[in-house]
């Protein structure tokens, strides 16, 4: 009997992903005609022509459409942390580097959330230098080889037993330490499962319930989804480098992939510390314009990911032609700060002509501070990085970090940081 209900639940399930599946287009003759939602013209119809009238009354509205309807509000309560080094480790990288690894306490006495930073310094430098700030999704271990990198709290919690993306090293391809340390920057990274778990079902261990007022299950139409909390711990992880004297604290850039992408976008929306943000395929929610309904879509979003975000977004499941905002708003009030999108060809799921489009049409309010957005509207050539004040790079291959991206990203810092 079980196993028949088994197999009943299962082909139920089956038949409603390849439904879903099916609702998935990638074709760009089935992309539904649609008019953006104008960046520079204010709910009440107000055309806005300066920066003055951008940053009071655009660029608010902007933000609360995305904090009331999509992400969720970052609550403003201060959570206390505390912070202890737990290992130096000065000879990292054939003597390169040194990691240091430091254990956030968020929280009160009776009621804590662990999380660890591993913080990659150049040994060579004249003063503090610029840093990226990025989570990794396996742990800080599996960045590297190197065997004193500690597991991060979270571990056996979230670990799947025969998952082995979670051995030491096994996401190093997506960072290239020498790279980024030979360039003169440093890297904070931290697992991003620490902060929140990736896992609607461990919502009580992530940070969102040390706040007063926490509520399990996400019944309020404007709670914080785990997007909104990863991008807080992006915020927690400047406070912290502000109080590092190797770090040159004004020169942070904010860097996710994919999910994490779409954190640090709205991470870099909301913290102006943030000098550059950048995006890696962060597709759907993140980088791409949704009124496209091209790779990934609201419906599939909403339904296998609800809690990235607020209950009030699934409003908006199957009806990207009623969303009165789409992302290239959220890309705009990131100026006159930098921002940096990318796509991989293959990955169609991402949308890359949509998160393109978003870039480009961010250009707008970049202008309006006389900065530089993408000229062009047409997408680049593969491996053509158009690095204006707005930058932007499609490169062959699929859904990764590579070393390619790095390097696109250090020579726009270069410039840039
Ligand atoms: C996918 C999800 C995307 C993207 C990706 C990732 O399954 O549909 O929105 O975030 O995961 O984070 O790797």
């Amino acid at each position: 009997m079980r196993t028949i209900v088994c197999l009943l639940v299962g082909a139920v399930c089956a038949a409603n992903v390849a439904a879903q599946t099916a609702r998935i287009n990638q074709d760009e003759s089935k992309v539904p005609e649609f008019t953006l939602p104008e960046i520079l013209v204010s709910e009440s119809g107000q055309r806005i022509s300066t920066v003055e009238e951008w940053e009071t009354v655009r660029k608010p509205e902007i933000l609360s459409f995305f904090s009331e309807n999509v992400y969720g509000e970052t609550p403003k309560e201060r959570i206390p942390v505390k912070w202890t080094v737990l290992s130096e480790i000065g000879d990292a990288l054939d003597g390169k580097a040194t990691f240091r690894q430091v254990l956030f306490t968020f929280g009160n006495p009776d009621r804590t959330v662990d999380a660890i930073l591993l913080l990659v310094i150049p040994n060579k430098k004249e003063g503090p230098v610029p840093a990226f700030v990025s989570y990794n999704f396996n742990g800080n271990h599996s960045i590297c080889d190197d065997q004193r990198i500690y597991y991060p709290p979270i571990f056996h919690k979230v670990k799947a037993p025969d998952d082995i993306s979670w051995e030491r090293g096994n996401q190093k391809s997506r960072w290239n330490l020498d790279m980024i340390v030979d360039a003169g920057y440093a890297l904070a990274t931290m697992c991003y499962h620490d902060i929140c778990p990736d896992n609607p079902a461990l919502r009580d261990c992530s940070i969102a319930s040390l706040f007063s007022g926490f509520n399990r299950n996400m019944q309020d139409y404007n709670e914080w989804g785990a997007i909104g909390a990863w991008a807080w711990g992006l915020s927690r992880i400047a406070d912290y480098l502000e109080t590092v004297d190797e770090i040159d604290a004004s020169r942070l850039a904010v860097m996710g992939h994919s999910r994490q992408g779409k954190a640090a976008i709205w991470a870099g929306a909301q913290d102006e510390r943030f000098k550059v943000v950048i995006s890696n395929e962060s597709g759907c929610t993140g980088a791409a314009l949704s009124k496209r309904v091209f790779g990934e879509n609201l419906s599939w979003i909403t339904s296998r990911f609800g809690y990235w975000f607020c209950p009030a977004y699934r409003q908006y499941a199957d009806r990207e032609e009623a969303l009165p905002y789409d992302q290239h708003q959220l890309l705009a009030v990131i100026a006159p700060r930098h921002l940096y999108v990318s796509s991989a060809e293959e990955d169609k799921w991402s949308d890359p002509k949509g998160e393109f489009l978003a870039a480009y049409h961010a250009g707008e309010v970049y202008e309006l501070y006389g900065l530089k957005g993408l000229a062009d509207s047409v997408m680049p050539e593969i491996h053509h990085p158009v690095h204006c004040d707005v930058a932007y790079h499609v490169r062959a291959g699929k859904h990764d970090v590579t070393d390619y991206d790095w390097s696109c990203y250090l020579d726009y810092c270069d410039k840039y940081l």
